[in-house]
């Protein structure tokens, strides 16, 4: 099958892991489609796509320049189009270095330590049947504590690693967009968080990820 976009990858316009991994590609400008895939008719988990991702969650994508491969877990996806289509290091730290580690280090942390943390947060706000305030006042608390987290290291240094922008610092901003707007009361983000607040500004002006963004609200506004 010849396809004109580089990849497909599968995505849902109000989820978070999808669009981690379009900022990356929109920033090293590699071709794409999105397929949004509808949650409400459980489409993440019918078979067609399951062929590709067996957990059943976006994103997937699927590389048609590598025999359509196919790779899913957002911050795998985003290792394997660095390491394979990031030769320049634009967006990436070298293999073989010290700070190849602290990279993956800052990967592995936003992917077991921020976005499963914030969506529980969103999950016992918003989704659970009951309510249940002292699960909510744990997940609340665990966005601070991540947030403290990156303001200790972001207070001393631009960037997370390397002295540049990275995609460590890019996996951060899909959860820190609601973290700074809907995920806490009375928070006030540039105050508590100075840093991470300057740091996670910085990111939203990167053309490529502007562009996603007003994708995204392009999509979001056409659904309602
Ligand atoms: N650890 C996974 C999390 C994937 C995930 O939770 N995806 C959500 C949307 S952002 C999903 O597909 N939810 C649908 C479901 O659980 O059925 C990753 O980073 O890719």
């Amino acid at each position: 099958m010849s396809h004109s976009n580089q990849f497909t990858l599968f995505s849902h316009i109000g989820g978070h892991n999808g669009w981690k991994v379009a900022f990356v590609l929109e920033e090293l400008q590699l071709t794409y489609q999105s397929v949004y895939l509808n949650f409400r008719k459980n489409e993440q988990k019918a078979p067609e796509f399951t062929k590709y991702n067996p957990n059943g969650r976006i994103p997937a994508i699927i590389d048609h320049s590598n025999n359509d491969f196919v790779v899913w877990e957002s911050n795998a996806i985003i290792q394997y189009i660095i390491d394979k289509y990031d030769k320049e290091h634009k967006l990436s730290i070298a293999p073989g270095t010290d700070e190849y580690y602290t990279q993956l280090q800052w990967l592995y942390f936003q992917a077991s330590g921020q976005g499963p943390y914030f969506g529980q947060a969103v999950w016992f706000s918003v989704a659970h049947p009951e309510k249940v305030a002292s699960a909510l006042e744990r997940y609340q608390k665990e966005i601070k504590r991540v947030l403290g987290v990156l303001e200790s290291v972001l207070s001393k240094q631009e960037w997370l690693v390397g002295g540049r922008m990275t995609v460590a610092d890019i996996s951060f901003v899909r959860w820190n967009i609601d973290a700074a707007t809907r995920l806490l009361e009375n928070f006030d983000f540039e105050k508590e968080f100075p840093a991470t607040a300057k740091w996670h500004n910085k990111l939203l002006e990167r053309p490529a990820i502007k562009k996603v963004w007003e994708e995204r609200a392009r999509l979001v506004a056409q659904q309602q």
